[in-house]
């Protein structure tokens, strides 16, 4: 039988959530992964009440004008920089996210990738099994930088940030962060955790990890002149968005050995990555998949689809999406 909602899920997405969500309304589901065009994105919200929808789909105000019908948009991301919410806002459309279910498998792969970078960990592997590793190996060949008790830099302190944080008691590390606004006492303390300027920050870290939003101010947040100050012994670690960094001035670090090493998970126009990163043996690259567990992967899709339901009236939230991004926004009546 018919519903009275209709929803549009811009990717192929868990089965089990697929079904939730069919109990209520109509779906329809892509069955590739790809990127939309804004004028496809434009069509296939023309005729749907909400859509779930991925950080690769840009929802401005372009995609949304003349829309009459579309009451909700749901992102299967915690970072929304594919969202333009005030235009979404203006229109009268709620804007959801995914916080929280991912904070402590995304911090758990910022420390996987540290422990990587610093450790060589994949271009030893890389170098195994090439079939190099064939007599006895020098005692001073593949040295790493220590991780465990040296200085921890947390540049940018979400919930994330703090979750990072937290591990560096286990390893020894004093821990230091730049955040916009300090945290209250009580987190700090918490997170064993001291504010200091940004500059400070690059200065002093052993160590950096970046786990800021995306937007205009942060654009190229760590360049040249930042990677200048930091310390040619020290990792930096990006699992936050492509853009925080400029890549190619973090690719000409890498090269002539100011920096150690780095472990990226996220990069400026990814999917393409940089072809002077791919060059340096000195980074560990990964294609954005800092939150991919399988329980975290599924929590995200279940609260994208909870907020969606919440959204359209259905469900033990109805009314009420959990995690609203616009909460000056009745919705669509
Ligand atoms: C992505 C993320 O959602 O939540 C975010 O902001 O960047 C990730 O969790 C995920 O990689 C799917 O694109």
């Amino acid at each position: 039988m018919s519903k009275s909602h209709s929803v549009w899920v811009s990717r192929p997405l868990f089965p089990e959530v697929l079904a939730h969500l069919a109990e209520y309304v109509d779906v329809r589901v892509e069955t590739t992964e790809r990127k939309h065009t804004p004028s496809e994105l434009r069509e296939k919200l023309a005729d749907v009440d909400g859509a779930i929808v991925a950080l690769s789909d840009r929802i401005d105000g372009d995609v949304i004008a003349g829309n009459r019908r579309l009451r909700v948009v749901s992102n299967l991301a915690v970072g929304y920089n594919n969202f333009d919410v005030p235009a979404l806002t203006a229109a009268g459309i709620l804007a959801t996210n995914t916080p929280d279910v991912l904070n402590e498998t995304t911090a758990d792969y910022a420390w996987a990738l540290l422990l990587a970078a610093a450790r060589r960990v994949s271009s030893a592997e890389r170098w195994l099994r090439a079939g190099h590793w064939r007599g006895s190996m020098r005692f001073d060949d593949w040295l790493g930088v220590d991780v465990h008790g040296k200085t921890l830099g947390i540049l940018g302190m979400g919930r994330i940030g703090q979750a990072i944080a937290r591990r560096g008691y286990g390893f020894g590390m004093p821990v230091l962060y730049h955040n916009r606004s300090r945290l209250p006492e009580d987190i700090e303390r918490e997170c064993r955790a001291t504010w200091v300027q940004k500059a400070e920050l690059l200065r002093r870290a052993d160590h950096l990890m970046l786990v800021l939003p995306y937007n205009a101010q942060n654009h190229h947040a760590v360049g040249a002149a930042e990677l200048a100050l930091m310390k040619p012994t020290a990792v930096l670690v990006n699992i936050a968005r492509g853009g925080i960094i400029d890549d190619a001035a973090l690719a000409v670090a890498l090269r002539e050995g100011r920096l150690a090493a780095a472990g990226l998970d996220v990069f400026e126009g990814e999917p393409v990555v940089h072809p002077a990163l791919r060059e340096c043996e000195n980074a560990v690259l990964s294609p954005h998949i800092a939150s991919a567990s399988a329980d975290t992967r599924r929590a995200m899709a279940q609260l994208a689809a909870d907020n969606l339901l919440a959204a359209l009236g259905y469900g033990p939230n109805a009314g009420h999406p959990p995690s609203l991004l616009n909460p000056q926004v009745r919705g669509r009546a």
